[in-house]
């Protein structure tokens, strides 16, 4: 008897040529591939997901459905599809995980589209999930699964964290990874990979939390070297992004990464910590740098240490460690990627004035620091101050699915334009025209079409605005955007 097929749908998150693995099903993937047929289908790549997947279901006998969501667009289309399928298959068993499915999982179930949810890491519980459709056995007894029970929803205890060297490698074999090998500041044909799982922190503004409960799991370093080879030597590969949650949280694990993939070439890129990395000694730093490491996505958050305190940022946080390692990393060439979570309650203006001082400070000593500016929207977390606040002076979240495919909390998602009850439009038109004038006066390093004759145009065209703090109306440089299209962090896609 050939394998059972297994379908698993990654819903588009993002522009065409922009995509990148779908580790989300690779990784769920992996603990079937031996035993069943994975078969991914990707949003990305497909125009109408939903005709196929019914095609493959009725070809391949598939009695499930695994889909990963993101909240935005990708959750938009995981419904929409959903609801086809359903409609047209109701016997296909729709299984939800991932970010969106855990913070949400009873809502997903009271749609009537989902009929079993995965909270938390996915690999073991979803195991269980299919040998118990497939063979037999209770769903009381799969852990992480939030169910309906005869006409009562439950949420079954969760499953301990597996080690990832525990688990198996990533299938690439059943996705064609030419189609993920894209063009970027690190290189031509640039791959991803996840090194770790999850984060030791808990900050009030932050998705991770409630997947992962505090808890890191790192990949060993020989496993991150292997991986990163055969990305390089089988699949072509001269780039990786590191999209692990907390790439730098032990040093010399770091290091020891460093020193193995060095002799493979490539150009890399990670998220960190700025306390962490405030910590680094000299020695790994120079380590990190030989490797190829280009870039370091930072979350920064504020320039108040109030504020870091509120948003439960931990550690040994603090707005002078930003501005000390953006010096830092601009005598050792790797360019600083620091995010902002703007707009906190419960002043919103006073704290947008603050960063933006702060930001000033920060561009005077590293001019190629690269700036992502989020506004604050709400994730459900049980130790937030910030929720707490939110709540407070009226957010709620949807009680329905339809609700949250609805184009206003789409753009809530995005965490660019939040409708929430304490943000107003003047704040939000207060960030975008920051934005618009400090990415004209700095344009940013990692834009190739950008020559210096065009930065320099920019430059001098913002100058007047930049140097007397005067961001309102910025209409000419704003058309300038649409002429040329330069980069503007902002808007590449996480
Ligand atoms: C890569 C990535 C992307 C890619 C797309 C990925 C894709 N699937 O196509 C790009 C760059 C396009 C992207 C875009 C965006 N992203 Co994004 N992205 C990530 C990132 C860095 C890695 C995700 C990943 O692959 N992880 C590796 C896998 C192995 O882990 P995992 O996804 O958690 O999967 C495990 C479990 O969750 C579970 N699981 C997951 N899916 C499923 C499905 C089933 C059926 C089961 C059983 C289990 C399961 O099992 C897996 C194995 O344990 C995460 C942060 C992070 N490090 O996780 C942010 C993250 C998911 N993105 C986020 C956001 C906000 C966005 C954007 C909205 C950008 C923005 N403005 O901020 C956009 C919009 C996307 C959209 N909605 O359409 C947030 C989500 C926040 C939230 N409230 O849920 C995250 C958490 C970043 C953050 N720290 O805030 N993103
Ligand atoms: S350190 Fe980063 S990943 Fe960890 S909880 Fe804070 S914001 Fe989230």
């Amino acid at each position: 008897m050939p394998a059972p097929t297994v379908l698993l749908f990654n819903p588009i998150s993002t522009s065409p040529g922009k995509q990148r693995l779908p580790m989300s099903l690779l990784a769920i993937a992996a603990v079937i591939d031996a035993d069943y047929t994975p078969e991914i289908i990707d949003g990305n790549l497909i125009a109408d997901p939903a005709t196929h997947i019914i095609e493959r279901a009725k070809a391949t006998n598939a009695r499930l459905l695994a889909v990963t969501a993101m909240p935005g667009p990708q959750l938009r289309q995981a419904y929409e599809v959903c609801q086809r399928v359903k409609a047209e298959m109701p016997s296909l068993v729709i299984l939800w995980g991932g970010y969106f499915a855990t913070h949400h999982g009873q809502v997903c179930l009271e749609s009537g589209l989902v009929d079993y949810v995965i909270e938390g890491q996915g690999e073991a519980p979803f195991r269980k999930f299919v040998d118990t459709l497939h063979h037999g056995g209770s769903f009381a007894d799969v852990p992480s699964l939030v169910w309906n029970d005869s006409g009562h929803i439950r949420v079954n205890p969760r499953a301990p964290m597996v080690p990832l060297d525990n688990l198996p490698l990533y299938p690439y074999h059943r996705v064609n990874m030419a189609d993920y090998r894209g063009k970027s500041y690190l290189g031509d044909a640039v791959l991803s990979h996840h090194t770790s799982f999850g984060c030791p922190f808990a900050c009030s503004f932050c998705a991770v939390v409630k997947l992962v409960n505090q808890r890191w799991l790192p990949e060993s370093p020989a496993r991150v070297e292997k991986v990163t080879r055969m990305m390089v030597e089988q699949y072509g590969a001269d780039g990786i992004e590191y999209h692990d949650m907390d790439f730098f949280v032990s040093e010399s694990r770091v290091a020891e990464i460093a020193e193995r993939i060095t002799p493979l070439n490539i150009n890399w890129w990670g998220l960190g910590r700025v306390d962490t990395l405030s910590d680094y000694d000299d020695a790994t730093w120079q380590k990190v740098k030989q490797s190829g490491c280009k870039m370091i996505f930072m979350g920064a958050e504020s320039g108040s240490l109030e504020t870091l305190k509120i948003m439960n940022k931990g550690g040994s946080s603090n707005p002078e460690k930003t501005l000390a390692i953006a010096g830092y990393m601009k005598r050792l060439g790797i360019v600083p990627e620091f995010s902002f979570v703007m707009g906190n309650p419960p002043d919103p203006m006073a704290d947008i004035e603050n960063t933006i001082k702060f930001i000033r400070k920060l561009k005077q000593i590293n001019p190629t620091a690269e700036l992502i500016l989020y506004i604050y929207t709400p994730v459900p977390h049980d130790r937030s101050e910030l929720l707490r606040v939110a709540q407070e002076l009226g957010f709620k979240f949807p009680q329905t699915l339809a609700e949250w495919v609805d184009p206003e909390w789409e753009t809530f998602a995005l965490r660019r334009d939040p409708n929430t009850p304490f943000f107003k439009d003047n704040a939000r038109r207060k960030i975008r025209d920051f934005e618009t004038v400090i990415n004209a006066y700095y344009p940013t390093v990692t834009d190739m079409r950008l020559r210096g004759t065009m930065r320099s145009f920019l430059k001098t065209l913002s100058g007047w605005r930049y140097k007397l703090e005067w961001y309102q109306w910025p209409y000419e440089l704003k058309g300038l955007q649409r002429l040329i299209h330069y980069r503007r962090p902002e808007t590449t896609g996480f």
